[in-house]
């Protein structure tokens, strides 16, 4: 039940590298506008907004022809470090994008507060892509492709965060809403056991089925969960402001459906809300469906119902 949720930390992470059309820089800001820290308070949930990271120094290469890795490794850096101060001042971080290759910081940095506490973590990313690739598989060499096999701990990635990390078991990774995976990619999702929950899976089961699986893994290993939301989960009819649209994704209330089983849970502990290209949005229409899907998250609801499950 969604009964004390605490305090969010809102984190911005306005990186822009990571992605192939420049855009997300202006996503923390576009967030802001849209009123997530004001539609939460409204929810009673306790809200600080740390304002955004300053990015770490680095200079490092990549194999092959990876971009912007000197950006990526020093935003992913700082976010390590502000994510596991967050959760250990017991709050709940909401890591505001930026491109997706933000979540090597913020899942590294929620792994090693999970590690710490001798927990499990589960990631559950609601895309359309499962962003698995190494600079290795990489055709791109966009680094918003790769945060997953980073954090999964595939090789190709020395020296982007300046400690080990402590992977995530690719089986704990959960990927809902994919729709356009690359061939190499796909061999290694495959390999590895990772719970891909492609938009047919999606068509044939349902919602509400696929998500109770994921939940139920979580609570099986009484484990800590970090749910990441990339723009392009979404049809493009609902949020056209990401450089990387997909025909063919979830529905406004498939999406919404998804958020709110995940806050009867009450098992989200963590949070990135990204890619969100505020240049390329219809009148804020894609900042709004963030602010929206998160407050399903914590709790809005359009009726009370007697039980969470009827
Ligand atoms: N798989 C493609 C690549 O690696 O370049 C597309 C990745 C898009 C990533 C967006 C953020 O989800
Ligand atoms: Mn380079
Ligand atoms: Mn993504
Ligand atoms: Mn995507």
């Amino acid at each position: 039940e969604h009964t004390s949720r605490g305090s969010v930390a809102l984190i911005g992470a306005p990186v822009d590298g990571g992605a192939g059309l420049s855009g997300c820089i202006m996503g923390p800001a576009a967030l802001r506008v849209a009123g997530l820290a004001t539609s939460l308070a409204d929810l009673g949930v306790e809200v600080r907004d740390l304002g955004d990271v300053t990015p770490d120094q680095v200079s490092l290469k990549l194999a092959g022809a990876t971009h912007h890795e000197n950006e990526v490794a020093g935003f992913a850096r700082a976010l390590n470090r502000q994510g596991y101060e967050a959760l250990k001042s017991g709050a709940t971080p909401i890591f505001m994008g930026g491109d997706h290759s933000l979540s090597m910081g913020s899942v590294t940095g929620v792994a090693k507060y999970a590690a710490e506490q001798g927990k499990k973590l589960h990631v559950l990313w609601l895309d359309a892509h499962p962003d698995y690739n190494t600079p290795d598989t990489s055709t791109s060499g966009n680094m918003h492709g790769m945060s997953a096999a980073l954090f999964c701990g595939e090789p190709g990635f020395d020296g982007v965060l300046d400690e080990p990390i402590h992977p995530v078991d690719p089986k704990n990774y959960h990927v809902f809403g994919a729709r356009s995976i690359d061939e190499d990619e796909g061999t290694l999702l495959l390999k590895r056991g990772v719970n891909v929950m492609d938009m047919r899976r999606i068509d044939e089961r349902g919602v509400v089925a696929l998500i109770n699986g994921v939940l139920d893994a979580v609570r099986a290993d009484d484990a800590m969960f970090h749910v990441s939301l990339d723009v392009d989960f979404l049809d493009p009819q609902f949020a056209p402001g990401v450089g990387t649209t997909v025909p063919g994704g979830a529905t406004y209330r498939e999406a919404h459906l998804a958020m709110e089983m995940i806050c009867d849970s009450g098992l989200m502990s963590s949070m990135d809300l990204v890619e969100l290209n505020p240049y390329l949005d219809d009148r804020g229409k894609s900042a709004r469906m963030l602010v929206a899907l998160t407050e399903s998250g914590f709790g809005r609801r359009v009726f009370d119902r007697p039980t969470s499950t009827g």
